[in-house]
Parts: C-alpha cells; sequence; structure tokens
C-alpha cells in the first residue's frame, strides 16, 4: 500500500513490515529490507496484510435502538410521521439520556467489538444523541474512556448540534447558540472532544448556524467536520472546506461548486452508503466529479441506530462498490489512507509506512478486491494495533 505507487493497491508481492516500540520503522520489499536483528520474526504465511480499518464517521454511543421503528416504517408510516409522534431521533435522545454511563459504554463497547472483529484499529465517535450539556459531556465521556480501556484508537467529535432538542422546538438558533457557547465550553474545558461536527439540513441546522458552531470551534483550537448535502443542498460542504474543515460527509446532493472548494481545501469526502442504502436513496454522491477535482474519497459505517444500523466496515466497503461504483481499490483506500486524512491523522495511520504507527490488519484472501467483493465473509486473520 505504498502511497503514490502505480501497483494496483500500491501492493508488494513478497513483503516484509519491521516495528519497533509499535512504530512501522520498515516496509516494502524484502528484497531491499536492511538487515534486521529482529527480536521476534513472524511468517504470515503468503497472507495479505493491509494498514488496520478506520471507520472516521460513527454514532457508537446512544441509548436504546429504533427497531421498532423500523417495523412501522415497514407497515407504511413515514420518517416525519414517526418523528412526531414523539419516534425516530427523539426517542434515540430519551434513551440517552436516560442511560448511565455503564450502560452507554457496555452498548457501544458491543458495537465496537463488531466493528473490531473486522479488523477496524481506529474509530471515530460522534456525540449527538444526548443534545444537552450534561448529556452530551455524558456521551463524550464514554466515548473517550472506549479510547482509553479498549484496544482502539478512538477519536471523538462534539456533535451537539445535530438536531433540534424538544426543549428548543422551533428555536433552532437559541439552541446552536447554546452549543456554540456553554455545551462547547463545558466539552473544551474536559478535554472531550478533537473535533467538532454540525448537521446542517433543512431538518437541522442553517449554514448561518454552523458558521456560528465553527467558529467557536476553531476559536477553541479543535477541528471542523460536518453532515452536509445529505437530503438537500445548502452549501454546506462549501462553506465547511472555506472555513478549513477535515471532512464533509454524505454528499449525495454535492455540485461541482461544492467539490471544487473541497478540492482546494484539501478538504476529505467521507461517503455513507449504509445510511443511503437503509433510507433507500436514489441521489448518490458525485464521485465522478470527486475523482475529477482529486477530492480524496473516505467511507465510513455511520453507524447509527436511526438511519445506518450498520457495524460491518466489510460490508460498507461492498456498498460503496455495489451502490456507489468505487472500485475495490477506491473503497479500501477510502477506509485507510483517505479515513486517516478525515481524521486527520494522516502521519499517524492508514498506510504501511515507515514512521506510522503499526496498525496492520492480516487477511486470509487471494487478493485484495475479495474484501469488498464477499458479502457476509469476515477473512480476518490477525489485528494488530501499535505493534501489539
Ligand atoms: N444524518 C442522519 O441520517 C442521521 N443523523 C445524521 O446526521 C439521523 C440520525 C437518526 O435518525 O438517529
Ligand atoms: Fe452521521
Amino acid at each position: 500500500m505504498a502511497p503514490g505507487s502505480e501497483v494496483p493497491y500500491g501492493a508488494v508481492e513478497d513483503g516484509v513490515i519491521a516495528a519497533r516500540d509499535g512504530r512501522i520503522i520498515y516496509a516494502g520489499p524484502r528484497s531491499e529490507a536492511p538487515a534486521f536483528k529482529a527480536a521476534q520474526t513472524v511468517d504470515c504465511e503468503e497472507r495479505w496484510i493491509t494498514p488496520g480499518l478506520i471507520d472516521c464517521h460513527t454514532h457508537l454511543v446512544y441509548g436504546g435502538d429504533r427497531a421498532h421503528e423500523f417495523e412501522l416504517r415497514l407497515q407504511g408510516a413515514t420518517y416525519e410521521e414517526i418523528a412526531r409522534a414523539g419516534g425516530g431521533i427523539l426517542s434515540s435522545v430519551k434513551a440517552t439520556r436516560a442511560a448511565s454511563e455503564d450502560e452507554l459504554f457496555a452498548s457501544a463497547d458491543r458495537r465496537l467489538r463488531e466493528l473490531t472483529r473486522e479488523g477496524v484499529t481506529t474509530v471515530e465517535i460522534k456525540s449527538g444523541y444526548g443534545l444537552d450539556t450534561e448529556s452530551e459531556t455524558k456521551v463524550l465521556r464514554v466515548a473517550r474512556r472506549i479510547g482509553r480501556e479498549r484496544d482502539v484508537t478512538a477519536r471523538t467529535t462534539f456533535l451537539g448540534a445535530h438536531a433540534v432538542p424538544p426543549e428548543y422546538k422551533g428555536r433552532s438558533g437559541d439552541y446552536a447558540a447554546l452549543v456554540a457557547g456553554p455545551m462547547l465550553d463545558a466539552v473544551a474545558a474536559e478535554g472531550l472532544a478533537d473535533a467538532v461536527d454540525v448537521f446542517c439540513e433543512g431538518i437541522a441546522f442553517s449554514p448561518e448556524e454552523t458558521r456560528l458552531v465553527f467558529e467557536a470551534a476553531k476559536a477553541k483550537g479543535l477541528a471542523i467536520k460536518i453532515h452536509a448535502e445529505q437530503l438537500s443542498n445548502l452549501g454546506g460542504a462549501k462553506l465547511a472546506a472555506e472555513m478549513g474543515a477535515l471532512s464533509a460527509d454524505h454528499l449525495e446532493h454535492l455540485d461541482e461548486a461544492g467539490v471544487a472548494a473541497m478540492a482546494k481545501a484539501g478538504t476529505a469526502a467521507v461517503v455513507l452508503p449504509g445510511a443511503f442504502y437503509f433510507l433507500r436513496e436514489t441521489v448518490k454522491p458525485p464521485i465522478d466529479l470527486l475523482r475529477k477535482h482529486g477530492v480524496p474519497i473516505a467511507l465510513a459505517t455511520d453507524a447509527n441506530p436511526g438511519t445506518s444500523p450498520l457495524t460491518s466496515p466489510l460490508m460498507t466497503l461492498n456498498m460503496a462498490c455495489t451502490l456507489f461504483r468505487l472500485t475495490p481499490e477506491e473503497a479500501l483506500a477510502g477506509m485507510t489512507r483517505n479515513a486517516a486524512k478525515a481524521l486527520g491523522l494522516q502521519d499517524e495511520t492508514g498506510t504501511l509506512e515507515a514512521g506510522k504507527a503499526c496498525d496492520l490488519a492480516i487477511w486470509e484472501i487471494e487478493r485484495p478486491a475479495e474484501l469488498a467483493y464477499r458479502i457476509g465473509f469476515n477473512p480476518l486473520h490477525t489485528r494488530i494495533r501499535n505493534g501489539q
């Protein structure tokens, strides 16, 4: 997986990876490897080694589930009817507020195991189902605890501006001011977030409200990310790119001006085929325009109870190919190299290069396209994080 390589996948046929103190010190052809005095040597027996997978967009921490809502929708209820009856995202908010930190940790941990058993070594976790200061900080403390207590690198993102909570019904501007002010203060004071995200959409927050939250985030030195152009085109991705966002995510309705702004700013595109599939959307993200402008394309599970109850990174690779027509090589880059970019971790992980963390997934496959091609198949042999 050497970057910029002409060989498909940057593959090295007879390769060696050497690590010291959890970091790669050499990755490349055996014939060019320097002589090492290795304390331990592992023969991978012709298996394929990729970087550990990176799930760069999840909402892993929430209370309850929405299985009943799924049944209602199959009986003909619409998302709006369910929401008006107090269901939808607000039912997840109610359950999240009612749950203890230990309960939230236990359910998120089960979902995390689904990700790691398919080779994930880095995960991003957003808040966004608390929607008040106490509950948002509770969710982020759980997310931080996952990074401390589990064998995974976790990045946390404050998504207080995910939806307007019932207490602020009809007053999204007041709620956005709370998020940008006292809520963000509380999150930053405890060091609970690496980045700040906003759901910029007709049913959520306007571009003006989004800008307000981003300005506050930047003033605190936090990275910014956006949920944009999922259901309509409000120009959120362009706004976020111009403000230096790490990534813009979803992007089904993104136009070429937005793509160009992202290319100029180096903002990664994160596409989320699970939500597209589950909502039975028909408008696809503009993959050809992203390719044409050279925007790095990442992909992620978007694991969440409402629109993407998906915790399989391998299924996500398949969906990106079948639904969005990514090549298997692009899909794999989307969950490794480009996912690292979407998290600002490109110097840390995402490729097999000297200097980076020794995060590896070792697969029982004949060729890398199998990872995206097969469905319901988990060929992970071994997962290694920081050389362990
Ligand atoms: N986009 C979505 O589709 C979800 N959040 C987001 O930013 C919806 C979340 C939910 O329904 O629980
Ligand atoms: Fe999301």
